[in-house]
């Protein structure tokens, strides 16, 4: 039952007053720009989360001949910035917003093509589900991305994106754009119209000084917005869950839950996010599982690395396969079934949810949604 309905205004108002008294301060205080707060109660504090966002999935079959098209006829370059073309979030008002906080987009770069350098107050990553031979310059650094590669661009770092290939090579994008864009702090600024650097190195300085697990550079120690590991190469994605599923299989804990291997992708210098707004974290189910209904505040947006499966979101079962993106609004109920192996890729708002102390779950299968 809901305990904060807003209320009619027959309901409330004295006897005595008329209707053309109340309809009077009504247009008054619309007039004067005031908004009385009884006749928004529901609206603005409902007893738990009510997300506009809808659970709403965009087939990867759909995603990338409409970026391929867009290739094809719309070119890249300063001005534009990005082919990137937004994942937009039904249930937002036809803004180019996955979740109230969460950019996601396919991103497709043509044969050789270069989008040029840029900075902003926007945080954000790269994840590969195929492909190969685009470097992304962060910060005059040039990182090769590969399949099943996470990259980061945190937060006012200039950084461009070059393919030094005859092949396109697409990826998704993940950033805070919509929570920058409600809050009002949104910085921009051009770089130079050539890349800072053209090289293609195997191995990013930032991972030549960071990837070596457990040992930070003592030159640089100290704790970090954001990562400055830069790539999360998926050889070691890879390991960490393998060897998670292989250590239950022998009796030690190590999964999730039966079945379901995860990691989170962690800041060196913290051990937290790898971003100051943005969560990442890489999930494998074995065939046959399924995962504990959850329902949490703050909203995920997920694609589906390998393999098919059913994901379940406030009820309703979406058939889900390779590059699938789909999103579990705020609060509502969601659980994962795997057909075959079943590997997935996800990001949230979840470091904004926990900094402001507004964090909450439900886990199993008791719970409202
Ligand atoms: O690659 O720099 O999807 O600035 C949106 C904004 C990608 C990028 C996006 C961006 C970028
Ligand atoms: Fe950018």
């Amino acid at each position: 039952m809901s305990t904060n309905a807003t209320s009619s205004i027959a309901d409330l108002a004295d006897s005595r007053v008329t209707d053309e008294e109340l309809n009077e301060l009504y247009a008054k205080l619309a007039a004067a720009n005031m908004v009385p707060l009884w006749t928004q109660l529901g609206e603005l504090m409902p007893d738990e989360p009510a997300p506009r966002a809808r659970p709403h999935v965009w087939r990867w079959s759909e995603l990338y001949p409409l970026a391929q098209r867009a290739g094809d006829l719309v070119p890249v370059g300063r001005g534009g910035e990005r082919r990137a073309i937004a994942l937009a979030n039904p249930g937002l008002d036809g803004m180019p917003f996955a979740t109230p906080t969460l950019w996601a987009a396919i991103q497709y770069l043509g044969p050789r093509e270069v989008a040029p350098e840029h900075r902003h107050t926007q945080n954000a990553f790269r994840f590969v589900l195929e492909g190969e031979g685009v470097w992304t310059v962060v910060n005059s650094d040039p990182v090769a991305m590969r399949r099943g590669d996470l990259l980061l661009t945190p937060g006012w770092n200039f950084h461009g994106h070059q393919n030094v290939t005859n092949a396109p090579m697409a990826w998704l994008d993940g950033l805070d754009i919509p929570f920058v864009h409600a809050n009002d702090t949104s910085f921009f600024e051009y770089g130079p119209d050539d890349l800072t650097d053209t090289s293609t190195p195997e191995k990013s300085r930032a991972e030549r000084l960071w990837s070596h697990p457990g040992l930070q550079p003592v030159a640089l120690l100290g704790s970090r917005p954001s990562s400055p590991l830069v790539a999360y190469r998926w050889e070691y994605t890879e390991a960490a869950l393998v060897e998670q599923l292989a250590l239950e299989a022998e009796g030690y804990p190590s999964t999730v839950e039966p079945g379901h291997a995860a990691v989170r992708f962690s800041n060196p210098t913290t051990g937290g996010d790898v971003l100051p707004t943005i969560r990442a974290e890489f999930h494998r189910l074995r065939p046959g599982t399924a995962t504990a209904p959850h329902q949490e505040v703050g909203s995920s947006v997920w694609q589906v690395f390998t393999g098919r499966g059913t994901a379940v979101i406030g009820g309703v079962d979406h058939d889900v396969a390779r590059g699938d993106v789909f999103v579990v609004p705020s609060w509502v109920r969601f659980e994962m079934r795997a057909e075959d192996e079943l590997d997935l890729f996800r990001f949230t708002d979840a470091p904004i949810v926990e900094a402001l102390y507004q964090y909450r779950q439900l886990t199993g299968q008791g719970g409202t949604a």
